[in-house]
């Protein structure tokens, strides 16, 4: 996967991305990743990147030249047109299903923005997707681009390996990850659970699932509807709802 970051803080998302997973997968050669600074298209001698708006109003403008020129640099240097996704909080909200999709992907350009906006004419030539992070309006979109290629990079091949498991996390079927445990087996008083110390594999992977439908009911309802379970989870979902509505209408 190669990521293209256009952005006028290059030591920003740089810094970011070398470090911890994301960094050793770089320096592995399993994922390229460059800042290009808009600043360096620039064709005027203060370097210059942004104006006042038309028709007034708060705050400045990136001007569409450098913009887009900078992005030409990019579709020049690979010799295709590139996805282009520009990080906006009036974009698209950004999923685990979109980072699956986007990790397909040979490249990955990323428009990031700053002060009030860019020009409109630009991100009509050049954007292909507009992503939001959610819903809060953050400063600049390069916090979001760092977050979405942490989300995407982990999900190729070769990247987690044994550092972390992608196949076991939270939205594997929908269903939040189950709590984690280690030594000691006290802490503070509290145990850990008896059944994760029983080696008894097939109950340790049933009160984990449990565990998981319980915490996905609690905290994301939402998500629970498109679960993946078995015949047998289901009547467990069913009777933990029944429960809990009960529970609920005596209080
Ligand atoms: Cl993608 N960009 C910016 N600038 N602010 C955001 C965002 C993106 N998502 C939420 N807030």
């Amino acid at each position: 996967m190669n990521y293209h970051i256009l952005t006028l803080f290059p030591d920003m998302v740089m810094d970011g991305l070398n470090t911890s997973i994301i960094g050793r997968a770089k320096e592995k050669g399993l994922l390229f990743i460059e800042a290009v600074n808009i600043r360096d298209f620039t064709q005027n001698k203060h370097n210059r990147v942004d104006d006042y708006p038309y028709g007034g109003g708060a705050g400045m403008v990136i001007q569409a030249q450098p913009v887009y020129d900078a992005y030409q640099h990019v579709e020049k240097k690979i010799g295709r047109k590139p996805r282009v996704l520009y990080m906006t909080p009036q974009g698209r909200q950004f999923t685990q299903s979109m980072a699956e999709e986007l990790a397909r992907e040979e490249d990955l350009v990323f428009l990031c923005g700053h002060y009030e906006g860019i020009d409109q004419r630009v991100l009509e030539e050049i954007v292909t997707d507009y992503v939001s992070i959610g819903d809060y309006v953050l400063t600049g979109g390069e916090l979001p681009a760092m977050v979405m290629i942490d989300a995407i990079s982990r999900l190729l091949e070769d990247v987690l390996h044994n550092e972390a498991s992608a196949e076991f996390e939270t939205f594997h079927d929908n269903l939040l990850e189950y709590p984690q445990y280690s030594r000691p087996e006290i802490w503070r008083d509290k145990q850990v659970p008896p059944v994760l110390l029983s080696g008894h594999h097939a109950n340790i992977e049933k009160w984990r699932r449990e565990q998981s439908i319980m915490l996905t009911v609690d905290h994301r309802p939402d998500l629970i509807e498109q679960a993946v379970l078995s015949k047998k989870e289901r009547i467990f979902l069913e009777k933990y709802v029944e429960e809990k509505e009960k529970r609920l209408q005596q209080t």
